[in-house]
């Protein structure tokens, strides 16, 4: 029997073109496997099979056009094929949901056939709140307590929502609480005790805390200037501690390890515990925040400067949480893809409170939640202050936060206070004292905790008689005893507990501290604590009694550090709870496997002509990719990020070929289902579909670009946005990535001032490549041709994940269709366009006077139309030459130069761009679709006369063609310009400057673009 494979719906396009055919006659062809691949004006895509068999008939060849219907193939089938339109894979599924659904509803109207009978309103509605019948109160409450004690808190918790819904049914206003009391979540009876020594895990802390503040002061009193904090580690202490003693796991041959985001400016405590841990020596620590000579300790987490140590660059606030959720995501997408295992592994990131104002904070709080991240927990340290004073002097950030946190979606946990308070709440039997707790704003209970006993006494209990009375048998003393919740390790510890075990949702713990907790009158709850980072020998004193560090007075003044002997039972303890848990935190190892580069061949096609064809580089692009998903070593690792933008550049045919992520799958058939690109969900999507938000998606490009040391496994990350949508947008997560030596591709598309016509100032990149030259360890390339894109791109795969370099790409790639030339036979043709640029073309035909022009980008062609007007109509030769990036060009030329200078009486070296122009003949001129300033980084590196040209000023819309010219950067201005370099140069007579300036229409008396 013979079947016919014809070509699909493939939406608005009519008559595209055949660019491949990836089958022959006689083939065995399987379902899903790719036959042609087709393109239109703007992407490209393959045509996979539906059917399988022998290849009888290839109907079709390379350069035809094709249509919906057209006949692609026929084959000998196997009898096992369906029909050959078959019904979308999810179809009958959603059919048969759609049926018991159905079966479902027609229950629920029998049952509810007897709607409840409105009843005339009678009733006497107290509207301020107050208890009209306490009595009757009494008996839900007492019916409450009994179905919880009798049948647990979740069926408590279905009654509620039952009578609530009863109730929104029957016509009530049901108020939407968004929060839940001023007191801890999980009650005194319901806490999981921690197995540890208590006694012994306290001197610890206490060690760990007074080590941190010494290395600060000892640090400051060498040099002033350095800095530092206390006041922060101060309050987190124990929240860290309880996590390192009991819950984190680290990386080991065995395991994958928990992911933790420490507060970037807590890092003092980190390095005062990898000190008791052996870890770090007392020179290292006395070389904090002196990083010059290597040894020296980071201010901040900084993978960059202590790679075998820091995972993640924190400090900058708000990144961490954004990095910490889709690093949680991404987890869960390397598991649903069968990439890693899952072994339960989690991301903790803990968080300042003050920090919680950043947008980023809770901008991605909604996913986190959507994605159902259980093994993401946050804790949020809330000290109520920040660098300032308070973060809510007026308010109660807890309670903010958990409302912004639970209307998201997250398991929330609030840690107020400690279990002296506990006593004190199970005898609060009127009410009073969490009335107070819930009436009292932050700025108060700062102010109370800068104070003593008798002043809580009088102004926090004092309120109502009630609560007087409450603490009517404690001393001042015992008073200002009573302990936050942050700073009690068995309310922590049952914190953190719960949080492990949450299932289906992420986990926020809010836990209340003290900012600067135990540095006494200078420290202790005041507005200044965050800059504290000198003591003097009185709060030293009371520090180490406070603390009970075993120091004499001589060596507090001497502010030494403390550390037990090594068969102490302390350090003991902290090396065996850490082997417990398998291994050191934090540290940062990578045992990732190499990805071998495909060969050269698989970019072939791209290096000879694509003759009549036009095509833009972002295309090309996609062209490359699609071939990239045939290398076996390289196609798993692929991931490619796009903001909602694909069908922008092209790349909807990814949709069908390698499915988008989602974790849940895809629940609904798409509206185009038929069609051959339609929107496919799958939990194994490759695809990370990140939506209309380049800061996760930036945030997604991070985690799978460091995926080698935080799960092992290299990964090729994709990143494609707008140019101008990128490290303008996410700059500061550009340098994070830069910080945590992020390995992979970012993609500018639709680049450029000119090249990107209509849209207007908003999306008119004139200056990416700058920002990008800023970060260290970014390479950056501004191709015009296919094969520079292939060589570039081919020699980052090769650089970054076969050769493991720390260094990530940023390539341009343009939305101007062009036809390509064929890949110059010039045997250093492609070091040049590695190394930033090689000569493409030559006009030497008068040998009389001569420039050379330097091109970027697609402005390359308006510079090689202009040399061919300059030769034709003025008989200037001229050397063109492509610059794929000027950045890279600096990079040498810098290099060299410092060289030069620092070795004056060596050999001197030559810069890249002084080998290429050195010996050239004429002035430069050079421009590209960017800022003056891009060029004009080389200028420097040669003797010549320089003169650069590019797209200075807003951005605006119009055809590329009036926007070249405006921007002085199309081929009549290149011309004109070009005349009056040399003309300046005294290599031509002025007049064929002006004669070409007139001819041009050029006004000499218009304003200069940036002023427009
Ligand atoms: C983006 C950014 N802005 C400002 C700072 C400077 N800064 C460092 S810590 C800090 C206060 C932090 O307060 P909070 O988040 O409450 O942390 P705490 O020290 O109280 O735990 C500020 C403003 C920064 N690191 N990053
Ligand atoms: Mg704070």
């Amino acid at each position: 029997m013979s079947e016919k494979l014809l070509v699909p719906d493939i939406g608005d396009f009519d008559k595209v073109e055949v660019i491949e055919i990836l089958v022959k006659h006689g083939d065995q062809l399987n379902t899903n496997d790719p036959v042609i691949t087709i393109e239109s004006d703007k992407s490209s895509v393959e045509i996979p099979s539906t059917v399988s068999g022998k290849i009888e008939l290839v109907a079709v060849k390379v350069g035809d056009k094709v249509s919906k219907g057209d006949l692609i193939l026929s084959i000998a089938s196997s009898g096992e094929n369906k029909k050959s339109v078959p019904i979308p894979k999810d179809t009958e599924s959603i059919i048969k949901q759609a049926e018991v659904a159905m079966t479902e509803k027609k229950e629920e109207v029998v049952a509810s056939k007897e709607p409840a009978q409105k009843k005339e309103q009678s009733i006497i509605q107290v509207t301020n709140g107050s208890d009209i019948d306490p009595l009757e109160t009494q008996d839900w409450l007492e019916s409450l307590s009994a179905v919880i004690s009798k049948d647990g808190n979740q069926r408590a918790h279905f009654l509620i929502k039952e009578l609530i819904n009863k109730a929104y049914r029957e016509g009530a206003n049901i108020p939407y609480t968004q929060n839940t009391p001023y007191i801890n979540t999980i009650p005194p009876e319901a806490e999981v005790k921690s197995n540890g020594d208590q006694n012994i895990e306290r001197r610890i802390r206490s060690l760990i805390r007074w080590n941190a503040a010494a290395m600060v002061v000892r640090a400051n009193k060498k040099f002033p200037e350095l800095g530092g904090h206390i006041g922060t580690f101060a309050s987190a202490a124990t929240l860290y501690d309880v996590g390192m003693n009991h819950f984190w796991r680290a990386k080991n041959n065995k395991y994958g390890g928990d992911l933790v985001y420490f507060q970037g400016h807590s890092a003092p405590g980190m390095y005062a515990r990898a000190f008791l841990e052996g870890r770090l020596n007392e020179k290292q620590l006395d070389s904090f925040r002196q990083e010059v000579k290597p040894g020296g300790l980071s201010s901040y987490p900084h993978p960059w400067l202590m790679p075998k140590f820091w995972q993640f660059p924190t400090v900058s606030m708000g990144l961490g949480p954004m990095l910490a959720i889709y690093q949680a995501r991404y987890m869960k997408y390397l598991i649903n893809r069968g990439l890693i295992k899952d072994e339960g592994r989690k991301v903790w990131a803990f968080l300042g409170d003050g920090e919680m104002d950043e947008p980023e904070s809770l901008g991605a709080i909604g996913l986190a939640a959507r994605e159902k991240l259980d093994n993401l927990i946050f804790v949020v340290n809330c000290n109520l202050q920040r660098l300032d004073g308070p973060v809510r002097g007026n308010g109660k950030i807890i309670q903010e936060l958990e409302g912004s946190f639970r209307g998201a979606g997250w398991n929330v946990i609030k840690v107020i206070w400690g279990s002296y308070w506990d006593s004190l709440i199970a005898n609060d039997k009127t009410g009073h004292l969490v009335k107070i707790m819930n009436e009292t704003v932050d700025g108060e209970y700062q102010a109370m905790k800068a104070r003593d006993g008798a002043y809580v006494r009088e102004k926090f209990f004092g309120k109502y008689p009630e609560t007087q009375e409450l603490v009517s048998s404690l001393s001042d003393k015992d008073i200002w005893r009573l302990n936050r919740g942050g700073h009690d390790p068995h309310k922590v510890y049952a914190a953190y507990d719960k949080a492990t075990k949450n299932q289906g949702s992420p986990t926020v713990i809010i836990a209340k501290t003290i900012k600067g907790y135990g540095m006494g009158k200078t420290g202790e709850s005041v507005n200044t604590t965050h800059q504290t980072k000198k003591l003097d020998v009185d709060d030293l004193l009371y520090y180490r009694d406070r603390f009970d560090v075993p120091l004499t007075d001589e060596q507090v003044k001497n502010v030494e550090y403390f550390k037990p002997d090594e068969k102490s039972p302390e350090i003991k303890y902290i090396k065996e709870r850490r082997l417990n848990l398998g291994g050191f935190l934090p540290e940062r190892t990578t045992y990732a496997k190499p990805i071998k580069a495909p060969s050269k061949d698989i970019f072939d096609f791209m290096k000879v002509s694509t003759g009549e064809k036009e095509m833009s580089t972002t295309m090309a692009m996609v062209r490359m990719f699609t071939n990239l998903l045939r290398d076996k070593n390289i196609s798993p690792r692929l991931v490619p990020i796009i903001p909602d933008e694909a069908r922008t550049f092209g790349m909807e045919g990814f949709f069908q070929k390698i499915g988008i992520y989602a974790h849940e799958g895809q629940k609904y058939e798409p509206e185009d289902a038929a069609q051959l690109s339609s929107y496919r969900e799958d939990k194994s999507g490759q695809v990370l579909e990140e939506g209309i938000n380049e800061a996760g998606a930036m945030s997604s490009w991070i985690a799978a670009a460091t995926a080698y040391t935080n799960h092992d496994i290299e990964m090729i990350p994709i990143y494609i946005f707008y140019s101008m949508f990128g490290f303008q947008r996410i700059g500061d997560l550009a340098w994070a990535a830069g910080d945590s030596q992020a390995r992979g591709f970012l993609i500018g598309a639709t680049a450029g001032r000119t090249t990107l016509a209509g849209e207007g100032l908003q999306h008119q990149d004139g200056h990416s490549h700058l920002i990008a030259s800023t970060i260290p360890n970014c390479v950056s390339y501004d191709p015009t041709f296919h094969y520079e894109l292939a060589v570039i791109f081919r020699e980052g795969l090769r650089r970054m994940h076969e050769k493991k370099e720390n260094v990530f790409y940023y390539i341009t790639t343009m939305n101007e269709n062009y036809s390509h030339p064929e890949m110059p036979k010039d045997k250093n043709c492609e070091e040049g366009i590695l190394k930033g640029m090689y000569k493409i073309r030559e006009f030497n035909k008068f040998k009389k006077t001569k420039i050379q022009l330097l091109g970027s980008g697609t402005i390359l062609r308006e510079m090689m139309a202009a040399a061919e007007v300059l030769q034709d109509e003025y008989q200037i030769d001229s050397e063109i030459w492509s610059v794929t990036s000027f950045n890279e060009l600096r990079k040498d030329g810098m290099e060299v130069e410092r060289y030069n200078l620092l070795n004056p009486d060596k050999e001197q070296k030559t810069s890249f761009v002084e080998k290429c122009l050195g010996k050239s003949e004429g002035p430069i001129m050079a421009a590209s679709d960017y800022m003056r300033m891009n060029s004009d980084q080389i200028r420097p590196y040669t003797n010549k006369s320089f003169y650069s040209l590019g797209t200075d000023g807003f951005g605006r819309s119009d055809t590329r063609k009036n926007l070249r010219k405006f921007f002085e950067v199309d081929k009549e201005h290149l011309v004109a310009y070009s005349l009056s370099v040399l003309a300046k140069e005294q290599l031509i007579a002025s007049k064929y400057a002006k004669e070409a300036i007139k001819k041009y229409n050029i006004d000499g008396e218009k304003p200069m673009p940036t002023k427009l």
